[in-house]
């Protein structure tokens, strides 16, 4: 990482502020920036976490924004919602205390979702916040509040538009047709909404497109040059038809890649616009993903969906002033770092920066009685450790050899999100190889055959081998409304088993399951019982089984288990 580029956060952030003063937005960046948007993706890289917000009328109605638009929400209802959008506590200064607190250092927000109504004063048509009871320009506020508080602004805007007559899809889900489409007339339509948010709110950190339906290559092509064209350094994503200047995995984490920039954009609930009573996740889930996600070199984009009065909701504030607060600590270890060497995976993730290699362990091996805790084994890495230190607390033993790194510390020094460890090396740590570090499961289910009696939309993504992949960052979903479901796994050969532990994404759902295993006849119960939970550590039999499974009888929305784990009995 070159000494320029890694100019301070702040000073380059300042440049970009402030080039929001000049009358000719670019005249700071095109004098002595490097061409196109070499430093602005760097500052970017550098910021790795970001605020995602999703807001619009909708919020009115707690359904999803644009797609319940002639789904959940009758198409004249939706396009009406407008009329009483009135969040008169919505405070943009607020809010964007609320990212820099949670150590957030950009925020994107929707000023058009595919619903087609518009959060900003635009002249391409009055179906606009201006035109609501609330009447205030509210990206014109949030991007005052980004420059007055120092933090990038981005805009969201949804290629796809299901209200304009001339875009050719419609509701419900994009899966109609409009009577008398004209793409090219649309297209001038988005053009001139893209021109007013350059201009009139920019310059931006990034325009962030989405779902391009109609537009094939050539014309997202044509559009993202017209982009740069009026701000040459912005960042575009790869949503728009075109590869963009980075990729944008959606609800999961992107694998690990120091080549091709990338963001994973994901929900702090379940929801993108706001919902009552949607499931949040944990500090623990959101934390780790942070960490998955720079573990992988990239960025975490992280979503809330204000209420219909404006305000985010206060269980979301505190969750994200969690995340700040941890970051508070540990936040040298992410910002400005890169991804790696030691790849991310089941026991945890690891960054870079100068001669500093940051440890996030998340998973220590099981205790081996009568050798009581064994050492966290990763691989060699090429460098010599100079020396380690804990940051998260306790006196972890690092002891290196040609084989690998051993990393000791008691299990009471373990934190339970991520123990946090510095190694200093003789050299620059992000010249180390990266390396993937070997899983030795505990599980004699890991990697095995699985299937499933119902998978969220038919995903692979979400498919019954997530909850055996021992990776925290995956899990096996079924589809919303699915009250019973079952989960098999088949061992390959016949095991002797005694332990079961289960993790559950949204604990409370499961409310009465069984372990089973077939005895070659028929199904079997070993245990019955009613909740899961995060962390459900199980203890049965012992059976000698090849087939076992995981069988739900009632649960309060679509089941999902981030790992199922079986394992032989201690005793
Ligand atoms: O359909 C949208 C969805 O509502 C949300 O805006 C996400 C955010 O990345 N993008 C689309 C789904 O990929």
């Amino acid at each position: 990482m070159n000494r320029r580029a890694g100019r301070s956060l702040k000073s380059t952030l300042a440049v970009l502020i402030l080039a929001g003063a000049t009358a000719d937005p670019d005249a700071t960046w095109a004098a002595e920036q490097p061409p196109a948007n070499a430093q602005r993706l760097q500052w970017w890289r550098e910021a790795r976490f970001g605020m995602f917000i999703h807001w619009g009328p909708v919020s009115l109605k707690g359904t999803e924004i644009g797609w319940s638009r002639g789904a959940e929400v009758p198409i004249e209802e939706y396009d009406n919602l407008y009329r009483q959008f009135n969040p008169v506590q919505f405070n943009a200064e607020g809010w964007v205390k609320v990212a820099k607190d949670a150590g957030m250092r950009y925020v994107i927000f929707t000023t058009k979702h595919h619903d087609g109504f518009c959060m900003f004063d635009t002249k391409q048509t009055d179906y606009n916040v201006m035109h609501t009871p609330l009447g205030r320009d509210v990206v014109k506020e949030l991007a005052a509040a980004c420059r007055q508080q120092q933090v990038a602004f981005g805009t969201y805007y949804s290629v796809c538009d299901w209200h304009h007559p001339d875009f050719p899809h419609g509701s419900p889900g994009g899966r109609t047709l409009k009577p008398k489409p004209d793409l090219d007339r649309y297209e001038q339509y988005l053009r001139g909404q893209v021109k007013e948010l350059i201009v009139n709110y920019g310059p931006l950190l990034t325009l962030w497109f989405d779902v391009a339906q109609d537009f094939d290559a050539q014309r997202g092509k044509g559009v993202v040059d017209f982009v740069r064209s009026l701000q040459p350094d912005i960042l575009v994503n790869n949503r728009c038809a075109n590869p963009g200047d980075h990729d944008t995995p959606e609800q999961e984490v992107g694998g690990f890649n120091r080549e091709r920039p990338w963001e994973t954009c994901m929900t702090i609930c379940r929801q993108w616009a706001w919902k009552p009573d949607d499931q949040m996740k944990s500090l623990k889930q959101c934390i780790q993903t942070l960490l998955h996600v720079v573990g992988g070199d990239g960025n975490l984009l992280l979503n809330v969906g204000p209420m219909p009065d404006g305000r985010i909701e206060p269980r979301q504030v505190e969750r994200l002033k969690q995340m700040g607060g941890w970051l508070a600590k540990y936040g040298d270890a992410v910002y400005g770092t890169r991804g790696g060497p030691l790849k991310p995976g089941r026991w945890g993730a690891s960054t870079c920066k100068g001669d500093r290699v940051y440890l996030f362990v998340m998973s220590w091996p099981p205790d081996q009685p009568p050798v009581g805790a064994r050492p966290l084994q990763l691989p060699a890495i090429g460098r010599r450790i100079l020396s380690a230190r804990t940051l998260s607390g306790g006196n972890a033993v690092v002891e290196q050899t040609k084989g690998g790194v051993a990393v000791r510390l008691r299990e009471a020094d373990r934190d339970e999100i991520a123990t946090v460890i510095e190694l200093t090396v003789d050299g620059n740590a992000y010249d180390i190889k990266p390396v993937a570090v070997v899983h030795r499961s505990p599980s004699v289910a890991f990697g095995k055959q699985a299937k499933a009696s119902n998978v969220f939309q038919n995903q692979p993504a979400h498919g019954p081998e997530m909850a055996f992949d021992d990776d925290p960052t995956t899990r096996w979903a079924t589809d919303a409304g699915t009250h019973s479901a079952w989960l098999e796994v088949d061992l390959g050969a016949p095991q002797r088993v005694g332990r079961a532990a289960i993790s559950e994404a949204y604990p409370g759902r499961v409310q009465a399951y069984e372990l089973q295993y077939h005895d070659g006849k028929s199904w079997k119960t070993v245990h019955a019982g009613k909740t899961l939970g995060e962390d459900a550590r199980i203890e049965f039999g012992p059976v000698t089984a090849q087939r076992v499974r995981l069988q739900i009888s009632e649960a309060t929305e679509g089941p999902t288990i981030w790992e199922f784990q079986l394992l032989p009995r201690t005793q």
